[in-house]
């Protein structure tokens, strides 16, 4: 296993690659080009300056999140199969600079919904918190005003260019299907994954989140079910997953730690991190620690141990601690913290088995 930490890019993130350093037993970058729009193809040079950068401070570079797909592709429009060229140019890039991974999300719309960004905890903490019956009671305008209200970075799956027509795009999807969906999954998968295998690297979707469907659009990775679905979709080790705790784990019925087992040979990265479930289908975003939310996070990290994991885990998000101002979710502070406690029940394995 590695440690990753994800990182926005020189003066698009309050933290820095100097501070990341010195999280004990991280190696790796989670990068990505984010100035780039979804279907924009990522020039050679400018994957090499940023790899080069990241690296400079010691750090690997094999894992990139996200590249974002077109909404014409998971809408499965003729024009798609432009976009689908450029995707593909983008992993031939990336695979030339030695990425290994690269995290995708097959959500229309909407990448990642909160109702609010800094809900304050008991401890005086703040952290991302969804609420679903507000979700069910506002229309999507209403929802992006609430939750962009104080924007001081624009969020990945939030940018103002990908929101200005977004009746227009929910409408698109009217009559589309999750049977639809998926079948435009297949399609992206049966171009894309013969480039993937020529360059040795794993495409790994993150799941919904949250994991069922919000403002009746179709969504496809939110369950057991579903995954294996995916899996099948195109049989080979580069159709991966990246099964992230905090997202699936918003569903009770999401066993992790039996997810991993099932599909070990297709987790191409890990998120880690743990929710809180409300009975009425809130949830709240804590800390790691197993004690102060619903995932089962010591039983997820030995999967992952037990399935003899080398690839990357980062923690997802975290709180904000101690007046941190940083990007909603991706403070410095809690994200080490959360790495600490995942190190800690992987170092225990590690030493058992010696
Ligand atoms: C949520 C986060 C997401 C994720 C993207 C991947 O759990 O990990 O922002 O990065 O959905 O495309
Ligand atoms: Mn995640």
């Amino acid at each position: 296993m590695e440690m990753g930490f994800r990182w926005y890019g020189r003066g698009n993130d309050s933290v820095s690659l100097a501070d990341i350093r010195q999280i004990p037993g991280t190696s790796q970058i989670v990068w990505a080009l984010h100035h780039k729009q979804a279907g924009e193809r990522w020039e050679k040079k400018e994957i090499e300056e940023e790899v080069n950068y990241i690296q400079s401070y010691g750090f690997k570079t094999d894992v990139v999140e996200s590249v974002n797909i077109h909404e014409d592709i998971k809408l499965g429009l003729p024009s798609r199969d432009g976009y689908i060229d450029a995707y593909i140019e983008t992993i031939r890039h990336l695979g030339e600079a030695g990425v290994k991974v690269i995290c995708y999300n097959f959500m229309p719309v909407f990448d990642w919904i909160r109702t609010d960004l800094a809900r304050e905890m008991e401890d005086g903490s703040t952290a991302l918190f969804y609420e679903k019956d507000l979700v069910n009671d506002v229309t999507p305008e209403q929802l992006v005003e609430r939750v962009l209200q104080n924007p001081d970075f624009t969020m990945p799956g939030w940018e103002p260019e990908r929101l200005a027509h977004i009746q227009q795009v929910i409408k698109q999807y009217e009559e589309v299907t999750e049977d639809d969906l998926f079948n435009n999954l297949q399609y992206f998968l049966e171009r894309v994954i013969p480039v993937c295998k020529e360059h040795e690297i794993t495409l790994g979707v993150h799941p919904d989140d949250p994991p069922w469907s919000v403002f009746n659009l179709p969504r496809i990775v939110s369950t057991h079910e579903q995954l294996r679905r995916i899996v099948s979709l195109v049989d080979s080790k580069y159709n991966g997953l990246t099964l992230c705790s905090g997202a699936l784990g918003a569903l009770p019925e999401n066993d992790l730690p039996a997810m991993i087992h099932e599909f070990k040979d297709n987790i191409a990265f890990a998120h880690v991190r743990n929710v809180y479930r409300y009975p009425n289908g809130d949830f709240i975003e804590t800390s790691h620690r197993e004690q102060d939310g619903s995932v089962p996070i010591t039983d997820i990290i030995k999967a992952y141990h037990d399935i003899g994991y080398t690839g990357c885990i980062r923690p997802d998000h975290g709180r904000h601690l101690w007046n941190e101002s940083c990007r909603p979710g991706y403070g410095l502070y809690d994200r080490a913290l959360g790495i600490m406690y995942m190190l800690g029940i992987w170092d225990e394995r590690e030493k058992r088995r010696i």
